[in-house]
């Protein structure tokens, strides 16, 4: 005889199934992280009326019945602006949504029918509660300081100011050279010297293209800004002094007060981040502006691929020693992703997602050795151009139209992404100008997006069954 399970048993199944995730988003400055949650959150909260999610099987069954936002349970963290991003793109003219400087955090509320298991258990109405955090990825490019000591710290530094960084940071670097690491400075002259250093870093990451910045918060301070804590530097100029004389040093001593700065910020703010907050995530997506460093030429694109590898060590805690001993993170999957792919033609997308897959290699191998699911997506958040097909030059020939940043009306072939990695002869022999364009202005309706549907899909699905 066929039975039904009693309501009330199937209650207490239902709240012992995994109902809640939380979803971090990360990604270097500029990357897209405030426009792909902006969509995400957009695409859900009009799931199963007009949002275009044909690749979320959920979907296709008519199982997702909507989303709609709840308080979310951290109010020590800013809310995730997704009223000031829609706010922008339905302005007269649109914008894109204005920088962000932290992290922030956004709670829905997925209303969708459980799927058929037998004839006996019908799809029941269920909540999936989804926490979305967007984090700066630059946060994550501090992990291997908590390996270092000051002293090796400061030897990597140094070890990284080649000549193009130096033009960067010559103020900081002239006027810290004043300074021996024996000489009492004082907290003002610090203070100056730390911005200094800050704005060289600021200028290296703006005019030069360099991604890899130590520490993350100096460029992206969230609360910090201003605080002591923040107010210290490398000392690159350590010739003569060997570590027992530099350990030998009174308190007050530069060499001294600046060690005391770096562990503090070890403590205080880099071991903090990850215990509370990296440590929860259960699902992590990665966006990458790969098409940007394309732009800007060899050295740009190879700075974005080290960077990248250096912040995926963050996930890498299957290897990593230092990783496991400290924290005990649980991300089960993760979507890295090329953002951006309406600048280029559809023809072009997989050879931007293989690119990634190639730039990434290395670290994607780590986390399926680790077990973990990881996959690697190319698409666009918010998509701000259409494709024409122009029959008459050549068969089957597709070119993008839109508005540039410059509020031009373009109809234009943005060429070919190389599918594997542009070696030098490549890059001596074609550059790219991949570019930004306008977002259109958004009336109503869901957002239109490139394959949002499949990562949604795909990091999700589970959670929905
Ligand atoms: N065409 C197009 N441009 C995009 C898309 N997503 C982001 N952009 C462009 O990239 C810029 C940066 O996007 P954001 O979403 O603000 O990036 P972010 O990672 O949040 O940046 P920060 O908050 O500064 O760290 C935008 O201002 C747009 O110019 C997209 O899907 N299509
Ligand atoms: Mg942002």
């Amino acid at each position: 005889m066929a039975w039904t399970l009693p309501k009330h048993l199937r209650d207490v199944l239902e709240r012992g199934l995994d109902r809640q995730v939380r979803l971090a988003v990360t990604g270097l400055s500029r990357a897209g992280k405030t426009a792909f949650l902006t969509s995400l959150i957009n695409q859900l909260r009009h799931a199963g009326l007009d949002a275009q999610l044909e690749l979320v099987s959920a979907v296709r069954e008519h199982r997702l019945l909507g989303a709609q936002r709840v308080d979310q349970p951290d109010l020590s963290i800013p809310r995730f602006p997704y009223d000031e991003a829609m706010a922008s793109l339905q302005a007269s003219p649109a914008a894109w949504p204005t920088p962000t400087r932290g992290m922030s955090e956004l709670r829905l509320a997925i209303k969708y029918r459980t799927r058929r298991a037998s004839r006996h258990l019908t799809g029941e109405e269920a909540t999936l509660t989804l926490d979305l955090i967007d984090y700066p990825g630059e946060w994550l490019l501090d992990l291997p300081m908590l390996q270092q000591d000051f002293h090796d710290w400061s030897g990597t530094m140094a070890s990284l100011m080649t000549p193009e960084r130096r033009a960067f940071m010559s103020t900081w670097l002239e006027k810290a050279s004043a300074h021996t690491p024996d000489s009492v400075v004082e907290e003002q002259t610090l203070a100056e010297l730390a911005a200094h250093y800050t704005d060289g870093l600021h200028q290296a990451r703006r005019d030069g293209g360099f991604y890899f910045i130590q520490p993350g918060r100096f460029l992206l301070p969230g609360e910090l800004r201003d605080a002591p804590v923040l107010q210290f530097y490398p000392l690159v100029q350590l010739e003569g002094w060997s570590r027992e004389a530099l350990d030998a040093l009174p308190a007050d001593s530069l060499y001294q007060t600046l060690k005391a700065r770096f562990e503090h910020y070890k403590r205080h703010v880099i071991t903090p981040f990850y215990k509370s907050y990296f440590q929860r995530f259960d699902r992590q997506v990665v966006l990458v502006d790969v098409l940007t460093a394309l732009n800007s030429g060899p050295a740009v694109f190879n700075e974005l691929r080290y960077t990248m590898n250096a912040l995926m060590q963050s996930f890498n805690y299957g290897r990593n020693g230092l990783f496991s001993r400290l924290f005990t993170p649980r991300i089960d999957r993760l979507a890295i992703a090329a953002t951006k792919a309406d600048h280029v033609t559809p023809d072009q997308h997989d050879a931007l997602q293989t690119l990634l897959s190639t730039l990434m290699s290395q670290p994607l191998q780590d986390m399926r050795y680790a077990n973990i699911p990881a996959r690697a997506f190319a698409l666009a958040s918010i998509r701000a151009t259409t494709v024409k097909k122009l029959e008459n030059v050549t068969p089957n020939a597709l070119a993008l139209s839109g508005r540039t940043l410059e509020d031009q009306e373009v109809l234009l072939f943005p060429g070919d992404v190389p599918s594997t990695l542009p070696d030098e002869t490549f890059w001596a022999r074609q550059g790219f100008s991949f570019t930004p364009f306008h977002p259109a202005r958004h009336t109503s309706g869901a957002l239109p997006h490139i394959r949002m549907d499949a990562l949604l899909d795909w990091l999700l699905g589970d959670k929905w069954l």
